[in-house]
């Protein structure tokens, strides 16, 4: 059956099942976009092709599916930079295809010629220069199967004008991605038997629990193995939802703005279990003082990851739900009363985390409204958040029960991502409440995509955590540079004009007792609503691990606290 290549293209993704993509046109994909309209593809169009990349990685965090983006060459594929990085640090599996130049004008420096697979070598899992239309299903397929498989991550395919334009024959089979060069190595049985014996024999240990949870749909097991060995767990950023935050043995976050009960026990354990994390300098703040008397298990999916960042006793490569399914059954059931017990005397501490403990000043504080919004949506909603204050109020105050729940960038920390991706989440899980939370920075930075919630009838909920500074930033000049705040005072637009410039409806809210009603009439309307939350301006995120510093030099919040009336 002859087909041209950009009718393979859509042949492909819709054989790959995907009926969403997020994209932006221009001259070298247009073969593609045209052939686009023969195809039972849902395409939505997006205003800048950052927010394609960022959606294509919401819906694939939310669902676990591959997200699909796609732009056109030069400046459309180079704007999808860093929504490619991002998907690379946090292991979200995205495919990008971008039109290119005719293949005879490759190297020509061509009207909107970039070396799009050059410029994201470092940035992408895979990439591919397509140049003939025989290849663009091989590619394609290939491109997929590399995306979701092992560690997943983005893979970028750049086809040629004329490689979409001419035709050949289509076999979806022999396009089959070829069987894998790399021999699948065994698990190491030696491995798992020190690994049990360093489990069986610890007094103290601590489970770090990260992203891999939730990449290798091991929730249940890390549950029962905890359960069965009564080991406790602190998590990343990225692995909050994996297991229940209501879970007794689940701690909290960890590392830099991580509960001071959680980076203690950490610092005092005798073994950690690493599960699908990388050490990375925000969760172990300097790497010659961390966990100083522990051995280390790292059960990771990527065997680059192990020893690189924290050198370990035991390193066992593979799914980690498949390496716990083989540790489980020969692990003795713990009895650790003692170290439970003491971890949980260290909550002592939850007072500072307390909300009845912010300091009673008729201000609204940002934690009070992640605290309400948990409270109102009990838990249940999809929250994507942005990048800065706002994102680590989140984690300490929103309690997530449910995997794929909190949608963030950690890896790259990419301010601008919240609102496209959570654009992304809503396509992938269209029943679900989904909630951008958000500052007035990073909600500036990608804005415009507001404009696509209205042309595509999105419901996602926002609400902008409005300081008036670039807060995060803000906060480390008060801490570490005399209170010098260069360049992160922050003027923004009336949000709530603006939002009525796109036809949505909006609400600014500054008081505390105007919080719950905000999110409940925002909650009722049916469609895309908008709080804009006046908060205290000069808040900082509690405790911090300065960068660099040892996981125990904590900056707590300073006291005294005063009680509220507030019922929490
Ligand atoms: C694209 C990008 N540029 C710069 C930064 C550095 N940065 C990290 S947090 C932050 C401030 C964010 O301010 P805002 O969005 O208002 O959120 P807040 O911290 O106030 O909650 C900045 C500038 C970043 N993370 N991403």
């Amino acid at each position: 059956m002859k087909k041209s290549g950009a009718h393979i293209i859509w042949e492909c993704l819709v054989r790959e099942g995907v009926s969403t993509v997020f994209g932006y046109p221009g001259g070298a994909i247009l073969p593609a976009y045209d052939a686009m309209l023969d195809y039972p593809i849902h395409h939505v169009l997006v205003r800048h092709e950052q927010g394609a990349t960022h959606m294509a990685d919401g819906y694939a965090r939310a669902s676990g599916r591959v997200g699909v983006a796609i732009a056109t060459s030069g400046p459309g594929a180079t704007n999808m930079v860093t929504g490619i990085a991002t998907a690379m640090m946090d292991s979200s599996p995205i495919v990008c295809i971008t039109g290119q130049v005719g293949s005879r004008l490759l190297g020509s420096d061509g009207f909107q010629e970039t070396d799009i697979t050059g410029v994201t070598l470092p940035i992408t899992k895979h990439n591919y220069l397509v140049k003939r239309a025989e290849d663009v299903a091989p590619a394609l397929r290939e491109a997929f199967h590399i995306a979701a498989t092992g560690r997943p991550g983005p893979v970028l395919v750049d086809i040629t004008k004329d490689a979409q334009q001419s035709t050949c024959e289509f076999d979806w089979d022999a396009a089959a991605p070829r069987p894998h060069p790399r021999p699948e190595r065994p698990l190491d049985t030696d491995a798992i038997a020190r690994a049990i014996d360093l489990i069986n024999a610890a007094e103290r240990p601590v489970i770090l629990g990260g992203h891999g949870i939730l990449l290798s749909n091991a929730s249940d097991i890390v549950r029962r193995f905890a359960e069965h060995a009564q080991i406790p767990l602190a998590m990343t950023l990225l692995g909050i939802g994996a297991v229940p935050a209501s879970h007794p043995l689940n701690l909290g976050m960890m590392g830099m703005h991580g509960e001071a009960w959680v980076n203690t026990a950490i610092q005092e354990a005798d073994l950690l279990l690493a599960f699908g994390m990388r050490f990375d300098d925000r969760v172990t703040g300097n790497i010659k003082t961390y966990a100083p008397n522990a051995r280390k298990i790292h059960i990771d999916i990527d065997r680059a990851e192990i020893g690189k960042n924290v050198a370990v006793d035991v390193g066992l490569v593979g799914d980690l739900a498949e390496v716990l399914r083989r540790i489980l059954p020969e692990l003795a059931a713990g009895n650790r009363r003692r170290w439970l017990d003491y971890v949980n005397s260290l909550k002592g501490d939850a007072a500072v985390r307390d909300i009845k403990n912010l300091p009673d000043d008729g201000h609204l504080y940002a934690a009070h409204v992640v605290h309400d919004l948990w409270r109102t949506t009990r838990g249940g909603a999809v929250v994507v958040t942005d990048v800065g204050q706002h994102q680590m109020w989140e984690a300490q105050y929103y309690h997530h029960d449910e995997p794929r729940t909190l949608i963030t960038s950690g890896g790259l920390g990419t301010m601008g991502f919240a609102l496209p991706a959570a654009i992304g989440a809503k396509f992938a899980r269209p029943d679900a409440e989904v909630w951008v939370v958000v500052g007035d920075g990073g909600f500036q930075m990608t804005m415009p995509e507001l404009a696509t919630i209205v042309q595509e009838n999105v419901d996602v909920k926002i609400a902008i955590i409005n300081n008036g500074y670039l807060g995060m930033v803000r906060q480390w000049q008060e801490f570490f540079y005399e209170r010098r705040y260069a360049a992160t005072p922050l003027t923004s637009p009336d949000f709530v004009k603006l939002a009525d410039a796109f036809g949505l409806p909006a609400t600014a809210v500054s008081t505390r007792t105007g919080v719950v009603p905000a999110i409940e009439q925002a909650r009722d309307h049916k469609g895309t609503s908008l709080i804009e939350f006046r908060v205290e301006q000069e808040d900082s995120v509690y405790p911090m691990v300065p960068a660099g510093a040892s996981l125990h030099a904590m900056i707590r919040r300073p006291s005294p606290l005063v009680e509220t009336a507030e019922d929490a």
